[in-house]
Protein backbone atom coordinates (compact mmCIF):
# COMPACT_ATOMS: atom_id res chain seq x y z
CA UNK A 1 0.00 0.00 0.00
CA UNK A 2 1.42 3.44 -0.75
CA UNK A 3 -0.88 5.94 0.89
CA UNK A 4 0.48 8.98 1.83
CA UNK A 5 0.46 11.60 4.60
CA UNK A 6 2.11 14.43 5.04
CA UNK A 7 2.85 15.28 8.85
CA UNK A 8 2.79 18.83 8.62
CA UNK A 9 4.50 21.16 11.25
CA UNK A 10 3.96 19.04 13.79
CA UNK A 11 7.15 17.11 14.21
CA UNK A 12 9.35 20.34 14.61
CA UNK A 13 7.09 21.21 17.92
CA UNK A 14 8.36 17.89 19.50
CA UNK A 15 11.22 16.58 21.21
CA UNK A 16 13.14 13.80 20.22
CA UNK A 17 12.32 11.97 23.35
CA UNK A 18 8.56 12.84 23.14
CA UNK A 19 8.74 11.42 19.58
CA UNK A 20 10.48 8.05 21.17
CA UNK A 21 7.74 7.96 23.85
CA UNK A 22 5.08 7.97 21.32
CA UNK A 23 6.47 4.94 19.02
CA UNK A 24 7.24 3.07 21.85
CA UNK A 25 4.02 3.30 23.07
CA UNK A 26 2.42 2.48 19.79
CA UNK A 27 4.44 -0.61 18.92
CA UNK A 28 3.64 -1.61 22.72
CA UNK A 29 -0.57 -1.24 22.14
CA UNK A 30 0.47 -2.56 18.46
CA UNK A 31 1.55 -5.95 20.13
CA UNK A 32 -0.78 -5.57 22.93
CA UNK A 33 -3.69 -5.48 20.03
CA UNK A 34 -2.80 -8.49 18.72
CA UNK A 35 -4.22 -10.83 20.85
CA UNK A 36 -7.36 -9.99 19.84
CA UNK A 37 -6.77 -10.97 16.03
CA UNK A 38 -8.90 -13.94 15.97
CA UNK A 39 -11.77 -12.04 17.75
CA UNK A 40 -11.67 -9.41 15.41
CA UNK A 41 -10.29 -10.57 11.84
CA UNK A 42 -10.82 -9.35 8.94
CA UNK A 43 -11.02 -6.31 10.71
CA UNK A 44 -7.38 -4.80 12.16
CA UNK A 45 -5.77 -5.33 15.50
CA UNK A 46 -6.19 -2.13 17.05
CA UNK A 47 -5.03 -0.30 20.41
CA UNK A 48 -5.23 3.48 21.19
CA UNK A 49 -4.44 5.01 24.45
CA UNK A 50 -5.18 8.64 26.26
CA UNK A 51 -2.56 10.50 27.55
CA UNK A 52 -3.42 14.11 30.11
CA UNK A 53 0.28 15.95 29.85
CA UNK A 54 2.23 13.22 28.45
CA UNK A 55 1.16 10.10 31.11
CA UNK A 56 -1.31 7.11 30.01
CA UNK A 57 -4.73 7.18 31.91
CA UNK A 58 -6.42 4.65 29.83
CA UNK A 59 -6.01 2.32 26.67
CA UNK A 60 -7.99 0.38 24.63
CA UNK A 61 -8.30 -2.50 22.06
CA UNK A 62 -10.71 -3.58 19.35
CA UNK A 63 -11.65 -6.33 21.18
CA UNK A 64 -14.36 -8.20 19.27
CA UNK A 65 -15.79 -8.37 15.77
CA UNK A 66 -18.98 -6.14 15.99
CA UNK A 67 -17.41 -4.53 18.76
CA UNK A 68 -16.28 -1.21 19.72
CA UNK A 69 -13.27 0.20 18.31
CA UNK A 70 -10.06 0.36 19.84
CA UNK A 71 -10.58 4.58 20.44
CA UNK A 72 -13.70 4.19 22.23
CA UNK A 73 -12.32 1.12 25.10
CA UNK A 74 -9.61 3.78 25.61
CA UNK A 75 -12.08 6.35 26.46
CA UNK A 76 -13.96 4.74 28.86
CA UNK A 77 -10.69 3.14 30.37
CA UNK A 78 -9.88 7.08 30.51
CA UNK A 79 -12.84 8.30 31.74
CA UNK A 80 -12.27 4.86 34.31
CA UNK A 81 -8.90 6.87 35.51
CA UNK A 82 -10.95 9.75 37.21
CA UNK A 83 -8.76 12.15 35.02
CA UNK A 84 -11.16 14.95 34.43
CA UNK A 85 -12.01 15.28 30.80
CA UNK A 86 -10.79 18.59 29.65
CA UNK A 87 -7.55 17.33 31.31
CA UNK A 88 -7.12 14.60 28.11
CA UNK A 89 -5.22 15.80 25.57
CA UNK A 90 -3.70 13.39 23.17
CA UNK A 91 -4.60 10.28 21.18
CA UNK A 92 -2.28 7.20 20.21
CA UNK A 93 -4.02 4.85 17.96
CA UNK A 94 -2.22 2.27 16.04
CA UNK A 95 -4.14 3.05 13.23
CA UNK A 96 -5.76 5.87 11.85
CA UNK A 97 -9.28 6.35 13.40
CA UNK A 98 -12.54 5.19 11.11
CA UNK A 99 -14.47 8.48 9.56
CA UNK A 100 -17.56 5.86 8.07
CA UNK A 101 -20.70 4.82 9.72
CA UNK A 102 -19.72 1.06 10.10
CA UNK A 103 -21.07 -1.39 12.82
CA UNK A 104 -20.29 1.42 14.88
CA UNK A 105 -20.15 5.11 14.40
CA UNK A 106 -17.09 7.21 12.72
CA UNK A 107 -14.20 7.50 15.91
CA UNK A 108 -13.57 11.01 13.91
CA UNK A 109 -16.98 12.12 15.65
CA UNK A 110 -16.09 10.61 19.17
CA UNK A 111 -12.89 12.17 19.10
CA UNK A 112 -14.13 15.31 18.26
CA UNK A 113 -16.43 15.18 21.20
CA UNK A 114 -13.44 14.74 23.23
CA UNK A 115 -10.91 17.79 24.64
CA UNK A 116 -7.91 15.69 22.59
CA UNK A 117 -6.20 17.98 20.62
CA UNK A 118 -3.40 15.94 19.42
CA UNK A 119 -3.67 12.28 17.47
CA UNK A 120 -0.63 9.81 16.69
CA UNK A 121 -0.67 7.36 14.37
CA UNK A 122 1.67 4.50 13.23
CA UNK A 123 -0.54 3.05 10.40
CA UNK A 124 -2.98 5.02 7.82
CA UNK A 125 -5.98 2.42 7.08
CA UNK A 126 -6.26 0.81 3.77
CA UNK A 127 -9.98 -0.01 4.00
CA UNK A 128 -10.93 2.09 0.92
CA UNK A 129 -13.63 3.92 2.99
CA UNK A 130 -10.75 5.71 4.56
CA UNK A 131 -6.93 5.69 3.38
CA UNK A 132 -6.17 8.66 4.87
CA UNK A 133 -9.82 10.77 5.08
CA UNK A 134 -10.06 10.26 9.01
CA UNK A 135 -6.94 11.89 9.60
CA UNK A 136 -7.89 14.79 7.31
CA UNK A 137 -10.91 15.14 8.43
CA UNK A 138 -9.32 15.50 12.11
CA UNK A 139 -6.83 18.11 10.63
CA UNK A 140 -9.63 20.12 9.22
CA UNK A 141 -11.47 19.96 12.31
CA UNK A 142 -8.32 21.69 13.45
CA UNK A 143 -6.47 18.79 15.78
CA UNK A 144 -2.92 18.09 15.58
CA UNK A 145 -1.93 15.01 13.79
CA UNK A 146 0.93 13.32 13.70
CA UNK A 147 1.59 10.13 11.79
CA UNK A 148 4.23 8.06 12.94
CA UNK A 149 4.97 5.58 9.52
CA UNK A 150 6.34 2.43 10.44
CA UNK A 151 5.70 2.46 14.59
CA UNK A 152 2.52 0.10 14.16
CA UNK A 153 2.85 -1.00 10.62
CA UNK A 154 -0.32 -3.20 9.96
CA UNK A 155 2.06 -5.63 7.94
CA UNK A 156 3.59 -6.28 11.39
CA UNK A 157 0.50 -6.35 13.31
CA UNK A 158 -2.40 -7.10 11.39
CA UNK A 159 -1.05 -8.94 8.12
CA UNK A 160 -4.69 -10.45 7.61
CA UNK A 161 -6.20 -6.71 6.99
CA UNK A 162 -3.61 -5.62 4.63
CA UNK A 163 -4.40 -8.93 2.98
CA UNK A 164 -7.75 -8.66 3.40
CA UNK A 165 -8.11 -5.08 2.05
CA UNK A 166 -6.06 -5.65 -1.14
CA UNK A 167 -7.91 -4.56 -4.16
CA UNK A 168 -8.02 -8.13 -5.87
CA UNK A 169 -9.47 -9.65 -2.30
CA UNK A 170 -12.39 -6.88 -1.83
CA UNK A 171 -13.19 -7.30 -6.01
CA UNK A 172 -13.42 -11.03 -5.30
CA UNK A 173 -16.62 -10.24 -2.83
CA UNK A 174 -16.55 -13.31 -0.48
CA UNK A 175 -16.59 -13.22 3.00
CA UNK A 176 -14.08 -14.19 5.30
CA UNK A 177 -14.12 -17.67 6.27
CA UNK A 178 -13.65 -19.44 9.98
CA UNK A 179 -13.78 -23.14 9.78
CA UNK A 180 -14.44 -24.80 12.83
CA UNK A 181 -14.93 -28.41 13.76
CA UNK A 182 -14.13 -30.54 16.59
CA UNK A 183 -12.36 -33.66 16.44
CA UNK A 184 -10.98 -36.96 18.38
CA UNK A 185 -7.42 -37.33 18.87
CA UNK A 186 -6.90 -38.97 15.75
CA UNK A 187 -8.62 -36.20 13.84
CA UNK A 188 -12.33 -37.81 12.96
CA UNK A 189 -15.00 -35.34 12.94
CA UNK A 190 -17.57 -37.85 14.24
CA UNK A 191 -16.86 -40.04 17.49
CA UNK A 192 -16.67 -43.92 17.16
CA UNK A 193 -19.65 -45.63 17.08
CA UNK A 194 -21.44 -46.34 19.84
CA UNK A 195 -19.88 -43.60 22.34
CA UNK A 196 -21.78 -42.57 25.41
CA UNK A 197 -22.12 -39.01 24.31
CA UNK A 198 -23.97 -39.60 20.88
CA UNK A 199 -22.99 -37.35 18.67
CA UNK A 200 -21.17 -34.66 20.74
CA UNK A 201 -17.54 -35.01 20.62
CA UNK A 202 -15.94 -31.95 22.90
CA UNK A 203 -17.05 -31.04 26.08
CA UNK A 204 -19.46 -28.84 27.11
CA UNK A 205 -17.09 -26.04 27.75
CA UNK A 206 -16.48 -25.91 24.16
CA UNK A 207 -19.45 -26.17 22.99
CA UNK A 208 -20.49 -22.51 24.92
CA UNK A 209 -17.25 -21.23 23.40
CA UNK A 210 -18.27 -22.61 20.26
CA UNK A 211 -21.34 -19.84 20.75
CA UNK A 212 -19.30 -17.45 21.94
CA UNK A 213 -18.13 -17.79 18.71
CA UNK A 214 -21.44 -17.87 17.03
CA UNK A 215 -22.49 -14.72 18.41
CA UNK A 216 -19.62 -13.12 16.55
CA UNK A 217 -20.00 -14.17 13.00
CA UNK A 218 -22.63 -12.62 10.50
CA UNK A 219 -23.77 -15.81 9.28
CA UNK A 220 -23.16 -19.93 9.79
CA UNK A 221 -22.84 -22.11 7.51
CA UNK A 222 -23.69 -26.24 6.92
CA UNK A 223 -24.31 -28.16 4.56
CA UNK A 224 -27.19 -30.02 4.11
CA UNK A 225 -25.70 -33.73 5.99
CA UNK A 226 -25.20 -31.90 9.02
CA UNK A 227 -29.25 -31.08 8.78
CA UNK A 228 -30.27 -34.33 8.03
CA UNK A 229 -27.38 -35.75 10.54
CA UNK A 230 -27.74 -33.54 13.75
CA UNK A 231 -30.65 -31.83 13.09
CA UNK A 232 -28.59 -28.54 15.09
CA UNK A 233 -30.15 -25.15 15.78
CA UNK A 234 -27.78 -22.77 14.61
CA UNK A 235 -28.19 -20.54 17.35
CA UNK A 236 -26.60 -18.82 20.07
CA UNK A 237 -27.55 -19.71 23.60
CA UNK A 238 -25.93 -18.96 26.70
CA UNK A 239 -24.47 -15.08 25.12
CA UNK A 240 -25.45 -12.24 26.95
CA UNK A 241 -24.23 -9.50 23.97
CA UNK A 242 -25.45 -10.82 20.37
CA UNK A 243 -25.15 -8.12 18.72
CA UNK A 244 -26.85 -9.54 15.67
CA UNK A 245 -27.72 -12.83 15.65
CA UNK A 246 -25.58 -15.13 12.79
CA UNK A 247 -27.46 -15.71 9.61
CA UNK A 248 -28.05 -19.81 9.36
CA UNK A 249 -27.20 -20.62 6.20
CA UNK A 250 -27.65 -24.53 4.32
CA UNK A 251 -26.13 -25.68 1.32
CA UNK A 252 -28.82 -27.65 0.05
CA UNK A 253 -28.76 -28.29 -3.84
CA UNK A 254 -31.78 -30.40 -3.61
CA UNK A 255 -34.13 -29.13 -1.27
CA UNK A 256 -33.07 -32.21 1.19
CA UNK A 257 -33.95 -29.79 4.66
CA UNK A 258 -36.33 -31.05 6.14
CA UNK A 259 -39.42 -28.85 6.93
CA UNK A 260 -39.59 -30.21 10.18
CA UNK A 261 -35.95 -29.52 11.22
CA UNK A 262 -35.59 -27.75 15.00
CA UNK A 263 -34.20 -24.92 12.76
CA UNK A 264 -37.25 -23.57 11.75
CA UNK A 265 -38.48 -23.93 15.32
CA UNK A 266 -38.96 -20.46 17.63
CA UNK A 267 -36.26 -19.07 19.76
CA UNK A 268 -36.55 -19.78 23.21
CA UNK A 269 -35.45 -17.25 25.78
CA UNK A 270 -32.12 -16.63 26.11
CA UNK A 271 -31.51 -18.33 22.48
CA UNK A 272 -30.62 -15.59 19.53
CA UNK A 273 -31.16 -17.22 15.46
CA UNK A 274 -31.00 -15.26 12.39
CA UNK A 275 -32.92 -16.25 9.40
CA UNK A 276 -32.62 -19.48 7.61
CA UNK A 277 -31.56 -19.22 4.25
CA UNK A 278 -31.21 -22.29 2.31
CA UNK A 279 -29.19 -22.35 -1.13
CA UNK A 280 -30.32 -24.42 -3.35
CA UNK A 281 -29.07 -25.64 -7.32
CA UNK A 282 -31.51 -23.84 -9.96
CA UNK A 283 -34.11 -26.48 -11.28
CA UNK A 284 -34.67 -27.91 -8.08
CA UNK A 285 -37.75 -29.94 -7.18
CA UNK A 286 -40.62 -27.44 -7.03
CA UNK A 287 -42.84 -29.64 -4.88
CA UNK A 288 -39.79 -29.02 -1.64
CA UNK A 289 -39.78 -25.63 -1.99
CA UNK A 290 -42.97 -24.66 -0.43
CA UNK A 291 -43.22 -26.32 2.90
CA UNK A 292 -39.90 -24.88 3.49
CA UNK A 293 -40.71 -21.59 2.72
CA UNK A 294 -44.10 -21.80 4.79
CA UNK A 295 -41.58 -23.20 7.67
CA UNK A 296 -39.64 -19.87 7.32
CA UNK A 297 -36.57 -20.49 4.57
CA UNK A 298 -35.78 -18.12 2.35
CA UNK A 299 -34.48 -20.49 -0.68
CA UNK A 300 -32.12 -19.31 -3.14
CA UNK A 301 -31.91 -20.90 -6.26
CA UNK A 302 -27.82 -20.62 -7.37
CA UNK A 303 -26.54 -22.15 -10.72
CA UNK A 304 -24.73 -25.29 -9.92
CA UNK A 305 -20.99 -25.85 -9.60
CA UNK A 306 -18.68 -27.84 -12.00
CA UNK A 307 -19.39 -31.42 -9.83
CA UNK A 308 -23.89 -30.36 -10.10
CA UNK A 309 -23.50 -29.39 -6.10
CA UNK A 310 -24.26 -25.32 -4.92
CA UNK A 311 -21.48 -23.51 -6.19
CA UNK A 312 -19.67 -22.47 -3.02
CA UNK A 313 -18.17 -19.52 -5.11
CA UNK A 314 -21.52 -18.06 -5.53
CA UNK A 315 -22.88 -19.02 -1.92
CA UNK A 316 -19.80 -17.35 -0.90
CA UNK A 317 -21.19 -14.05 -3.47
CA UNK A 318 -24.62 -14.02 -2.42
CA UNK A 319 -23.76 -14.18 1.17
CA UNK A 320 -21.54 -11.09 0.53
CA UNK A 321 -24.38 -9.29 -1.40
CA UNK A 322 -26.32 -10.10 1.87
CA UNK A 323 -23.30 -8.00 3.85
CA UNK A 324 -22.01 -11.26 5.57
CA UNK A 325 -18.51 -10.56 5.70
CA UNK A 326 -17.41 -12.81 8.58
CA UNK A 327 -18.86 -16.70 8.07
CA UNK A 328 -18.13 -19.45 10.06
CA UNK A 329 -18.07 -22.78 7.93
CA UNK A 330 -19.45 -25.46 10.88
CA UNK A 331 -19.32 -28.32 8.15
CA UNK A 332 -19.59 -31.43 7.85
CA UNK A 333 -16.45 -32.62 6.63
CA UNK A 334 -17.29 -32.55 2.49
CA UNK A 335 -18.58 -28.94 2.84
CA UNK A 336 -14.69 -28.28 4.75
CA UNK A 337 -12.51 -30.45 2.23
CA UNK A 338 -14.39 -28.25 -0.88
CA UNK A 339 -14.10 -24.99 1.03
CA UNK A 340 -10.30 -26.67 2.10
CA UNK A 341 -9.80 -27.40 -1.86
CA UNK A 342 -11.07 -23.76 -3.23
CA UNK A 343 -8.80 -22.47 -1.05
CA UNK A 344 -12.15 -20.36 0.98
CA UNK A 345 -10.61 -20.82 3.95
CA UNK A 346 -9.12 -18.10 6.10
CA UNK A 347 -8.97 -18.86 9.68
CA UNK A 348 -9.16 -22.47 11.37
CA UNK A 349 -10.93 -23.26 15.16
CA UNK A 350 -10.10 -26.59 15.89
CA UNK A 351 -11.01 -28.41 19.10
CA UNK A 352 -9.65 -31.53 19.60
CA UNK A 353 -11.35 -34.06 22.31
CA UNK A 354 -9.34 -36.58 24.44
CA UNK A 355 -11.47 -39.42 22.70
CA UNK A 356 -9.38 -41.99 20.62
CA UNK A 357 -10.86 -43.40 17.43
CA UNK A 358 -14.21 -41.98 15.32
CA UNK A 359 -15.62 -42.15 12.07
CA UNK A 360 -14.66 -40.41 9.12
CA UNK A 361 -12.71 -38.65 6.98
CA UNK A 362 -9.88 -36.35 8.73
CA UNK A 363 -9.09 -32.93 8.02
CA UNK A 364 -5.68 -33.87 8.77
CA UNK A 365 -4.26 -33.51 5.04
CA UNK A 366 -5.23 -29.98 5.11
CA UNK A 367 -3.70 -29.19 7.89
CA UNK A 368 0.18 -28.49 6.57
CA UNK A 369 2.62 -26.57 9.05
CA UNK A 370 3.62 -24.07 6.63
CA UNK A 371 -0.13 -23.02 5.62
CA UNK A 372 -0.80 -21.91 9.67
CA UNK A 373 -0.31 -18.92 10.55
CA UNK A 374 0.08 -17.06 13.98
CA UNK A 375 -1.03 -20.32 15.75
CA UNK A 376 -2.22 -20.12 18.72
CA UNK A 377 -2.93 -22.84 21.16
CA UNK A 378 -4.82 -23.18 24.69
CA UNK A 379 -7.03 -25.35 26.70
CA UNK A 380 -10.99 -25.65 26.56
CA UNK A 381 -12.77 -27.40 29.56
CA UNK A 382 -11.20 -30.92 28.88
CA UNK A 383 -10.32 -29.88 24.98
CA UNK A 384 -7.41 -28.62 23.18
CA UNK A 385 -8.12 -25.67 21.07
CA UNK A 386 -5.93 -24.23 17.99
CA UNK A 387 -6.37 -20.96 16.57
CA UNK A 388 -4.55 -19.93 13.35
CA UNK A 389 -4.72 -18.20 9.95
CA UNK A 390 -4.12 -19.56 6.72
CA UNK A 391 -1.81 -18.98 4.26
CA UNK A 392 -3.76 -19.36 0.93
C1 LIG B 1 -10.78 2.36 14.11
N1 LIG B 1 -10.56 1.73 15.28
O1 LIG B 1 -10.40 -0.12 16.50
C2 LIG B 1 -10.76 -0.37 14.21
C3 LIG B 1 -10.91 0.30 12.98
O2 LIG B 1 -16.29 -3.74 11.07
P1 LIG B 1 -16.48 -2.33 11.64
O3 LIG B 1 -17.72 -1.67 11.18
O4 LIG B 1 -16.26 -2.33 13.12
O5 LIG B 1 -15.34 -1.41 11.01
C4 LIG B 1 -14.25 -1.96 10.47
C5 LIG B 1 -13.42 -0.95 9.71
O6 LIG B 1 -13.00 0.08 10.61
C6 LIG B 1 -12.17 -1.68 9.26
O7 LIG B 1 -12.29 -2.11 7.92
C7 LIG B 1 -11.12 -0.63 9.43
O8 LIG B 1 -11.12 0.23 8.31
C8 LIG B 1 -11.61 0.17 10.62
N2 LIG B 1 -11.09 -0.40 11.86
N3 LIG B 1 -10.89 1.65 12.98
O9 LIG B 1 -10.89 3.59 14.09
C9 LIG B 1 -10.56 0.41 15.39
N4 LIG B 1 -10.81 -1.72 14.30
ZN1 LIG C 1 -13.33 3.47 14.40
Amino acid sequence: MDLDFDPTGVLASLGEAELEHYRALLADLGRAAGAFRFEVAPNPCVGAAVLSDGVEIGRGFHRQWGGPHAELQAFEAAAASGVPRERWDTLLVTLEPCCSQGKTPPCTEAILRTSIRRVVVGALDPDPRHRGRGLEELRERGLEILFLRGASALERYSPHFVEWTRPDRLRRSVPWVIAKWAQTRTGQLSPPLGSKDGRWISSPAAREDVHRLRARVDAILVGVGTVVADDPRLSVRGVLDVPKPPLRVILDSSLRTPPSARLFQPCQPGEFAGPVHIVARAGFDAQYYRPLVEAGAIVHALHPGDQGHTSLRETLGLLWTEGVRRVLLEGGPRLLASAFEAEYIDQLRIYTASINGGVGPSMGRFLVAERLLQIERSEVGDDARLDAFLRK
